[in-house]
This record gives structure tokens, sequence and C-alpha cells, in this order.
């Protein structure tokens, strides 16, 4: 049965009244304490964050929603993967589930709930079973290498996941492919006071047995590595070591082999213990400083582990090699440059082991049947950061959160409009601000942001984060959404909070002040050519595939593209496939910054209900229909309703839907008729015409048995 007693507020913000930021917090205050968490904007999902776990979950939630089309229960978020996952299987649309909001609003749980939704009701069998699981399982190893505690999540995601899964044309799931995005890898050598590193680290010291840290050449103790925060090393509500044991379980059903998985572990014991290389000012004759290891057991260990000799490993850390055309010269690091190799190397063996892990997973999940498929996309990432200090990772991830409102504007409240006008349908235009000016800023092929980094990364002679300032002062001071001391003396506007090193951008959600310092380090992302073809000499297997240009008859002097193009480009493929979907929003809201239950600041809801541009979709949708459909599709569901159309019809589709719904008393301003489709404005119209159908084919059943059997 649909849920008897009365909503709180309202279910959907599209009937507030009067339609204001103020009404839509206190509806959403009001629900969000009395445990309704999720309201509707149309088909859009609003989810605030309860931080405590409410009994709405589970198989019997899951039974009550399969059951009932979308406005017939609680707002949920087993509702909306329903429909998601019924318009795949029965409309043939694939779908994709955008799931956005700010670090720990609750995205990543959504999108377990969606997957494990999706699991449950995708048809059974042996078959099936497996690969659901091999699906769900991902999720704990990924969280075990990507997730960090930080300050706002104790479970952070510290890369972006985007998951295909793909069905067959009965909708049983056959396999998936994961996409990942830029894993802070900072985090590796360096976290926050009060963050941690990377779970996997606490998880292997405290939930491997005596052996393996044995194995692994390891002490117990995280305050005994440089590379982890030892006071944070426990986190509430985290078990590491239960954690450790269910990832390897999960590595297993994803059907990594034992030996894969001792491999994982002994590539991030090495991680960890690179960071206990102590290097030491050295001098060589003639003055030069260079630098040495002070303790030569860990870089020993370390290249035993490795499948190195420790003197191999001490050059490569130690010194740098210049190739000219003619000749070789080699020179030494001095310390602060040697730590910098040492850290870039301990940075990028763990997201390249984090990348081959991805990739690992998708060997196993691919689907290798040439059938059509249908796929349903679920992407879960970083929301919209504003930090005390933004460098190069708050530029691209904003960047990324910009592409997404766009695709958010053009697929809901553009197409929205521009469906109407194209149908002939009267349509009141609802003002929004196209963000495609401040996407433009960054990602113009020859005059974006990234661009000009890229050029200067280039560019040969001296460059410096303050030579590439200087240049997008230059060419943008004159642009609406781009600010710098430089630019604001220009303007005559001065803000003394700026720094010099500094430019702001006004992002869709509000402005951003970047720090460009290490804008041209981070977007170069080279590592030293010795480091990778010493680690490409490395007996260890796994290690060793993860240098490939190492190999010296693969070295090639082309660069590979930069860090921030590579960023560039896999937006750029995501929002290709995203446009080519029927997408699906869940809107993230974290209503306190203190991680606790039954708090709600209207003040920190109200800046990200702005961000999440909520109040300009309720516009949009309560301007127009809610439900729209082709004619054909829709008179070959519903022509059973009316005796005009039923058994027989031989006149034009449209005229078929006008003599259905006339039948059916539908309010003439409850519609719409469109050149090619029909519009119906309330979602309850739809509910009653479904309930109809489903009672006329019961009744068309009975009639069907009481025949065969006269028959009989
Ligand atoms: V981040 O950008 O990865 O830092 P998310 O992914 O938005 O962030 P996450 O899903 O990890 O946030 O949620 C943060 C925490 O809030 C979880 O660890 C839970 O403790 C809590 N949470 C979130 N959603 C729910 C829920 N539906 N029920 C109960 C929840 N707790
Ligand atoms: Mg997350």
């Amino acid at each position: 049965m649909p849920d008897l007693e009365g909503p709180v507020g309202v279910q959907d913000l599209v009937l507030l009244e009067p339609l204001d930021e103020e009404s839509l917090l206190k509806n959403l205050q009001l629900r969000y304490e009395n445990k309704e968490i999720y309201t509707y904007i149309g088909n859009v999902v609003v989810s605030v964050n309860p931080y405590q776990q409410l009994p709405i979950y589970g198989p019997e939630f899951i039974a009550k929603y399969q059951d009932y089309t979308f406005y017939e229960l609680n707002p949920h978020i087993y509702a909306l993967a329903n429909v998601a996952y019924q318009s795949l299987k029965n409309r043939d649309q694939d779908q994709c589930i955008l799931i956005t909001g700010e670090s720990g609003a609750g995205k990543t749980e959504a999108s377990k709930l969606v997957m494990s939704y999706v699991a449950a009701v995708c048809g059974k069998g042996e078959q099936v079973n497996s690969v659901k699981e091999q699906l769900l399982q991902s999720n704990p190893v990924l969280e075990a290498f990507g997730n960090a505690k930080t300050i706002r999540n104790d479970n952070s995601s510290r890369f972006g996941k985007y998951m295909d899964i793909e069905f067959d044309f009965r909708g049983s799931p056959l396999g998936g492919v994961i996409t990942n995005y830029l894993l802070e890898k900072s985090r590796v050598v360096k976290q926050l006071k009060g963050e941690r590193n990377f779970h996997i680290f606490y998880q292997l010291l405290t939930g491997a047995d005596a052996q393996l840290l044995k194995a692994l050449k390891l002490e117990k103790d995280a305050s005994g590595y440089t590379y982890l925060n030892g006071e944070v090393s426990r986190v509430d509500g985290i078990d590491d070591a239960s954690n450790f044991r269910a990832m390897q379980s999960a590595m297993t059903v994803i059907g990594f082999s034992d030996d894969e998985i001792q491999q994982v572990l002994e590539v991030t014991a090495l991680v960890l213990k690179l960071g206990n290389v102590e290097l030491m000012d050295e001098f060589q004759a003639n003055g030069i400083p260079a630098s040495g290891i002070r303790d030569e057991k860990t870089v020993r260990e370390i290249g035993e582990m490795m499948g190195l000799n420790s003197e191999e490993l001490e050059r490569a850390l130690c010194s740098r090699t210049m190739e000219t055309a003619k000749e070789k010269v080699v020179t030494v690091l001095n310390v602060t440059q040697a730590q910098y190799a040492r850290d870039a190397l301990a940075k990028n063996v763990y997201s390249r082991l984090f990348n081959w892990i991805v990739n690992r997973i998708n060997e196993s999940i691919k689907v290798c049947t040439g059938e059509k498929r249908k796929v349903m996309g679920v992407l879960d990432i970083y929301g919209f950061e504003i930090l005390e200090d933004n460098s190069f990772e708050q530029f691209v991830i904003n960047y990324c959160n910009e592409k997404l409102q766009q695709v958010f504007i053009e697929l809901t409240l553009k197409e929205e409009q521009e469906e109407y006008k194209k149908e002939g349908i009267p349509w009141t235009k609802v003002d929004y601000f196209d963000n495609g000016i401040i996407c433009n800023l960054i990602e113009h092929n020859q005059r974006g942001i990234l661009a000009m980094l890229d050029e200067e990364c280039l560019r040969p002679g001296v460059v410096s984060d303050s030579t590439f300032l200087a240049k997008l002062n230059n060419l943008f001071s004159k642009h609406s959404h781009y600010e710098s001391k430089v630019t604001q003396n220009a303007k005559h506007q001065y803000d003394h909070t700026m720094g010099l090193s500094c430019f702001r951008i006004s992002h869709y959600a509000g402005k951003v002040t970047y720090n460009v310092a290490s804008f041209i380090d981070k977007n170069n992302d080279l590592l030293f050519r010795d480091l990778s073809q010493t680690m490409w000499k490395a007996r260890h297997p796994l290690l060793r595939s993860l240098f490939p240009e190492g190999n010296p008859k693969e070295a090639s002097l082309k660069r590979p593209p930069t860090a921030g193009t590579q960023f560039k480009n896999s937006v750029s493929v995501l929002m290709k496939n995203l446009y080519s979907k029927n997408p699906n929003y869940i809107r993230c809201i974290k209503p306190n910054d203190n991680k606790q239950r039954g708090q709600f600041s209207s003040e920190l809801v109200a800046i990200q209900v702005r961000y999440l541009g909520l109040l300009e979709n309720v516009r949009v949708r309560r301007a127009g229909y809610a439900f729209r459909q082709v004619y054909k599709p829709f008179l070959e569901r519903y022509r059973l309703l009316s005796r005009n159309t039923w058994p027989h019809w031989n006149g034009g589709d449209r005229e078929g839907v006008e003599k259905v719904l006339e039948s059916l008393n539908v309010s003439s301003e409850e519609l719409a008729y469109g050149k090619t489709k029909i519009f119906i404005k309330s979602p309850k119209t739809l509910f009653h015409l479904e309930e109809q159908r489903r009672l006329r084919l019961h009744q068309l059943a009975t009639l069907i048995q009481k025949i065969y059997r006269g028959w009989r």
C-alpha cells in the first residue's frame, strides 16, 4: 500500500508555496527534522545527509519501491533507481545517475544505494549473481585504496568515479566499466592536520597478521612511518582491521589471484617504506652539495622488495641523468631535490597502482559478448571545493563541476525550454545563468587557462608559476569572471585578502581564489627518467609493469600529455557519455559541518542550495509538464483504455491519444498536445493512467482465461 500518513512539508518542491529560498530551506529542514531526508524536484532527488542509520533501506523497502510508481511512496533514492532501471529495461533508454554535492554530503552512500537497489531487482541466477557480486565488491576495494579520512568526511573519496553497468536485453547485468578521475596523490606523502593517508595503509598495519607484516617488512605501529600522520591513525567508527579482511575477500570475489593480491600489498608497503628513506647532506669533492642516504637498512629492504640492488635505487634517488643527442650527463641532486624525487616516486607508484587496480577490476567485470547492451552509468564525483588555500587540484575539480553544471543546465533547463519551443507549446521563459562563458575561460583550446598553463609548461626558457600568472592577467584582464591583484588594479577594485600570487574565478557556485604556487609542477607531473627506468628494471613484476616508459626500447622523446590536458580530455569523454544518456539527478546536501545527526544549519544549506541551482530547477519544473512522451508509444501503452482505440484503431497517433484521454475525462488543463509528443502536467494524472491500465490488463487476463476455459 502507498503510505497513508500525510507528508511532512511538501514532498515535491514543485508544490512549494511561496516559491523562494526561505521556504525551500524551511521545507527541507522540517522534513529533515522528521527524518524525511529525501525530497523531490520533479524527478530529481534532493538528499540531506542524516548522519545516522535510518530504517528505510534493505530488502523490504526495495520490494516496496519496486511495486509502486515514482510518486506513490515517500521520496527515496530507491524510487529514482527504480525509474531509471525500468526505463532502461522497458523503454530501452540508456540511463545515467549523476550524484553531486560537496564533500561529506552523501554521494558515495547514495551511489551504493543505487547500486544495491539495481542489484536486488535485476534478475536472478548463478551467473547473474556472480556478476552482481563482482560489481558490488568493487566498492570496498576502491574505497580502501582511494578513500581517506579528511576534516570533512571520515570516508572521503579522493578520486572521481564513473561506473557504467551493462545489461542484456532482459535487464540482467552482464558487467561494467569503471573510470576513475584524478586521484589526490599528494595525500600519499603529506596530509593536513587531523587527516589520514589512504585507508589501505592503516588497514594493512592493523589487519595483516604477523607473518604478512614480516613478509612486507612492516612494523605494526603507524607512528613509525613518516607518510602517516601518527596522531590520527585510528578513527572512531572505522574498523581498519575488519575492513582489511573485507577488502581482501572483495578482491578474491572480483577475481584477483592470491599472487596478485600479495603483489598489490607489497607495492603498497613499498610506498610506505619509501617515506622512511631519510636523506642527508653530502658534498662532492668539488664542494657541490649532494645528497646521500642516512639509513641504509630501509633502502636495502626496499631494494630487496623491489628486486633491485640498493645502489641502483640510491643512484636513482640521488642523481639525475640529462640526455642530449650526443651525451649523457649525470648531475647530483641536493637534499631538497632528492626528497622531491623520493616523494614523486612514492606518489607515482601509488597512483599507478590505483590505476592498475581499476584496470584489473575492469578486466574482471568487462563484458565479452557482442550482443547489444543497455547501460546505466553512475557518477560519484567530487563536489565543488572552496578551501582556504585552493591549488591546482581544486582548480580542476571545480572545472569538472562547471562542466557538470553545464550538463545539468543543458539537459534539464535548456532542453526543457527548447523542447517546448520545438513542440509549439507556450512557455514562460525562465531566466537561468548559462555557465558556458566560465567553461570556455578554463578549457578553450587556444585561449583557455588550461591551454595557457600547458603553453607555459612546454615553453623553453625560464618558466615559473608567476610567468604563468602574468600571462593570465594579461590575457583575461577584461574577462568578467576573472580577477587578480593586477586586474583589480586596472578595474579599480581592491580586495586586500587576495595575494599577489593568486587569481580568482567567479564560478557558477561562487568566487574561488586560486594560488598559482606549484601549478606548473603539478601540471607537468614529470617523473625523472632515472626513476622510471630504474623501476622498470625492478624484478617485482607488478611494480615493473607500472613503468612501461622506463623501458629504453619504448622510451620516446615525446612528452606525455600534461595532467591538466589529461583531465580535460577525460572530462570531455565523460560529457559525451553523459549526453548520450537519459540523466537522473541526486543532489546531495550536507546539513552541518560537525558530522552530527539532527543538526540543520540553514546558512550552510542555503549555500549548497545555490551551488546546486535548486530554485532554478524548481521554477523550470513548475512552469512545465512533469511527463511527456511521443504519441505512438503512448498510444500503444494506453489505447486499451478506450473503446474508441481498442481493439482496433486506424487513425493517426495524435488523434488516438486524444480519444484515449477524452474517454478518461482528463482535464484539458492537464494536457498539452505538442507536434510529436503529449505533455502531462501533474504526475498524479500519469499515476491515474497507470492504475487504469493495470486494472484493464487484469480484466483482460480474466476474460482470456474464461474464453480459454470455455473452449476446453
Ligand atoms: V566526498 O566528496 O567523497 O568527501 P561524499 O561521498 O559526498 O563525500 P559520503 O557518501 O562518504 O559523502 O557520506 C559521508 C558520511 O555521511 C558517510 O560515511 C555516512 O556516515 C554518512 N551518510 C551519508 N549518507 C548517509 C545515509 N543515507 N544514511 C546514513 C549517511 N548515513
Ligand atoms: Mg565520496
